[in-house]
């Protein structure tokens, strides 16, 4: 006997859900925020809680590669200025951190999922620290980079993460301009330190494009978030746009973007460019990176350093609730 087959029936939804979905919908059309606590389908919230830790993490993460340099800054100035920076960091993880929990999750939760390899964080801060130079470089191109995906990011659709996004891009506007500083001092310096410019800027270059993730054909997210507004702009539009801002910096240093490809293209008004080594990317994604491994261990060991404090103002927070209720149930007797 022959089978009939069926498509599978479209999930039917109750008439109350229905008119939820079309509420949540008009208002996202209408560019309204959407707050922590206004109804929200749970694929939007996973979607949400997903790329915001993950953002997270990467502040968090991030500060590594960096911070790794304080000690070893060549003048008081320029350690003042790593430092500042690295706090920075640690400051868009917190506000971050705080924009997820809105959602219902918590710091425990992420900081599990981040530890046992379960959530991602950049590829970018998988890649080691080598020279002072790749320190201008993290400055100029990695921050950079971030701006060019964060702006965007300032009207995504939901509320606390879009305002976390406008204090972040003004803080990074300053990091990327105090890393092209540094840079600059170095390509205008001996033969040596402009050698050393150079040298990070060609290992650098290919995994900052990466930043951007996968090309939208390859991007499975993508569509979803930018119906529901998450992101406002491609990955390839973004990568483009970063391309676009920053060859005529790297020219204005008699800096060379290591790409055979590049030219610029009249017709559209942008610069052609060469393919990232999407390979890389992913094994990076997987876990592979050059200093992943040591990244990890770097934060678990910061989490578990840590925990007599987190201990410690839970007994205080918890003391003091003691006292204030004990005080209040004596005012009312
Ligand atoms: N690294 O479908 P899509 C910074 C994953 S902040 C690792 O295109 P989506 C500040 C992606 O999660 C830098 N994984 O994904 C700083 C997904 O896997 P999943 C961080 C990546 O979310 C500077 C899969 O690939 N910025 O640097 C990467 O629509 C200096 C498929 O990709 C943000 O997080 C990657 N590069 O688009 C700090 C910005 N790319 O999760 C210290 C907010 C993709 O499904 C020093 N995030 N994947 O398992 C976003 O805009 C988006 O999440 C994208 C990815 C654009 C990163």
């Amino acid at each position: 006997m022959q089978r009939m087959t069926t498509a599978p029936a479209p999930i039917e939804l109750s008439a109350e859900d229905r008119a939820r979905v079309d509420a949540f919908e008009a208002r996202v059309a209408d560019d309204q925020f959407i707050e922590p606590k206004d109804w929200m389908p749970d694929a939007y919230r996973k979607t949400l809680v997903r790329q915001i830790s993950q953002h997270a993490h990467s502040e968090y993460v991030g500060m590594l590669p960096e911070g790794n340099w304080i000690t070893r800054a060549p003048t008081l100035r320029r350690k003042d200025i790593l430092l500042a920076k690295v706090q920075d960091e640690a400051g868009h993880a917190l506000y971050l951190y705080c924009a997820a929990e809105t959602l219902g999750t918590s710091r425990d939760q992420m900081t599990e999922a981040l530890l046992s390899g379960k959530a991602k964080y950049s590829t970018i801060f998988n890649y080691p620290t080598l020279t002072w130079a790749d320190i201008g470089t993290i400055g100029w191109l990695v921050d950079g980079a971030a701006i060019m995906n964060q702006v965007p990011l300032q009207r995504a659709s939901f509320g606390p993460y879009a305002r976390a996004m406008v204090r972040v891009c003004k803080e990074e506007s300053f990091h990327q301009r105090q890393g092209y500083e540094s840079i600059m001092a170095l390509a205008q310096g001996t033969a040596e330190q402009k050698a050393m410019a150079q040298d990070a800027l060609d290992r650098w270059w290919w995994p900052v494009l990466m930043m951007f993730g996968p090309p939208d054909d390859k991007s499975p997210n993508s569509e979803q978030s930018m119906r529901w507004r998450i992101k406002r702009e491609s990955n390839d539009t973004l990568r483009q746009k970063f391309v676009d801002a920053t060859i005529p910096q790297a020219e204005a240093i008699g800096l060379h973007v290591p790409d055979p490809a590049l030219r610029w293209n009249e017709a559209k008004n942008g610069y052609d460019f060469g393919t990232p080594d999407w390979e890389e990317f992913y094994a990076v994604v997987r876990g592979e990176g050059p200093t992943a491994t040591e990244r990890i261990s770097e934060r678990r060991a910061a989490w578990e350093d840590g925990a007599w404090v987190r201990d410690a103002a839970m007994a205080h927070a918890e003391k003091h609730a003691a006292l204030t209720n004990t005080a209040s149930t004596a005012k009312v007797a």
